[in-house]
């Protein structure tokens, strides 16, 4: 066998050589703001990105082979990824599993879905995975390879009040030790200029909105706050999209039930393999599992945001998300 690298590898090797390039040209360049747990986010095509999260993103432009079955769950960050990671993985697999000894039961929802957006270089090898690959992220739609436009994806949005409370928790966690905390007036300012990782918000949603309007049978967009409402509604919703409905069987023996149960807050959060440890996302960062189960509930930003915050949010919501029809109905 020869040891010297095939003439792929090295046109691989030489084309990451390019993005490096490129990438300190647009960390020297793209206009900067502080962020919530980097010293800087960065604007790239319009979204707020930290570094290595923006290397990422050349990275799959240029690497990144989708296959036609794959399925993306993609959100802004604290939309309930944990959650419709569980209910995607228990849905589609739910002839795999039985639910008295199921494998969420001693796996995160984490790490049943490759997080798209931590590709460092050489890409992660996806073949040792169950068919369809899954994968998550929270790159807004226009910032994806466009050759993923042919697979289909899950969107999950939430309340933006909510989203930035779960967010200010959980990257006062996260923000490393030689930066002071993050106090919610500054959190909330930044989220209100737009300046948040993936973001701005309303950028981030729209992209997906527009998308699921043009492409329904590819895009699903969900909220938060309907799968409160009726999760089992969304299960059915789901198998549908992924072309293995629920039968009527299946309806009798209570599955839908089931996976409702499985996945509810209640009973990841008191599971032991979400309580205890790390999660590990690619070479970016280890994060304490529990840290993706705070309250899991609607308004909790009533908690902790004034009349005039609240005001504020709303108004910015509304006027960006005028005459697009998407509309959050669960105003608490
Ligand atoms: P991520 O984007 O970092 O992956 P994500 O899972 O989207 O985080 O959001 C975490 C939020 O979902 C937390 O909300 P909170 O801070 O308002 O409590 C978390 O509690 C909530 N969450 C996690 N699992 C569930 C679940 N099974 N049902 C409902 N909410 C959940």
């Amino acid at each position: 066998m020869s040891s010297f690298p095939s003439a792929q590898a090295s046109k691989e090797d030489a084309e990451y050589k390019n993005i490096s390039e490129k990438h300190r040209h647009l960390i020297e360049t793209l206009p900067k703001h502080n962020g919530w747990w980097t010293p800087y986010l960065y604007n790239y095509n319009g979204f707020w990105l930290s570094p290595n999260i923006l290397k990422s993103n050349l990275i799959l432009h240029s690497y990144f082979k989708p296959h036609p079955t794959d399925i993306f769950l993609a959100s802004f960050m604290k939309s309930g990824t944990t959650w419709l990671k569980a209910l995607i993985f228990s849905t589609l697999n739910r002839h795999r599993y039985s639910f008295s000894n199921h494998h969420l039961h001693n796996h995160s929802p984490h790490s049943t879905f490759w997080m798209l957006d931590i590709e460092s270089y050489p890409i992660t090898d996806f073949t040792n995975s169950l068919t369809p690959r899954l994968f998550s992220t929270h790159f807004a739609h226009t910032l994806l390879p466009p050759c993923m436009s042919s697979c289909k994806f899950v969107y999950v949005c939430r309340d933006p009040k909510d989203v930035l409370i779960s967010k200010w928790h959980f990257m006062n966690k996260i923000r490393p030790k030689d930066l002071p905390p993050l106090s919610l007036d500054e959190a909330f300012a930044l989220f209100c200029l737009g300046v948040s990782d993936y973001g701005p918000f309303w950028e981030q949603v729209m992209s997906y909105w527009r998308a699921s309007l043009e492409y329904p049978d590819k895009i699903m967009f969900l909220k938060y706050e309907e799968i409160k409402k009726e999760p089992g509604v969304v299960v059915r919703k789901l198998a549908a999209f992924f072309g293995k409905p629920i039968s009527e069987e299946e309806e009798e023996k209570g599955v839908v039930k089931e996976i409702v149960k499985l996945c509810s807050f209640e009973n990841l959060s008191n599971l032991e393999v979400n309580k205890e440890g790390f999660e590990k996302f690619g070479k970016l960062v280890d994060i304490e599992k529990r840290g993706f189960f705070r309250k899991g509930v609607i308004g909790d930003w009533k908690n902790y945001l004034s009349e005039e915050m609240k005001e504020r949010i709303d108004g910015i919501i509304d006027e960006k998300f005028k005459g697009s029809g998407l509309v959050f109905t669960t105003k608490v």
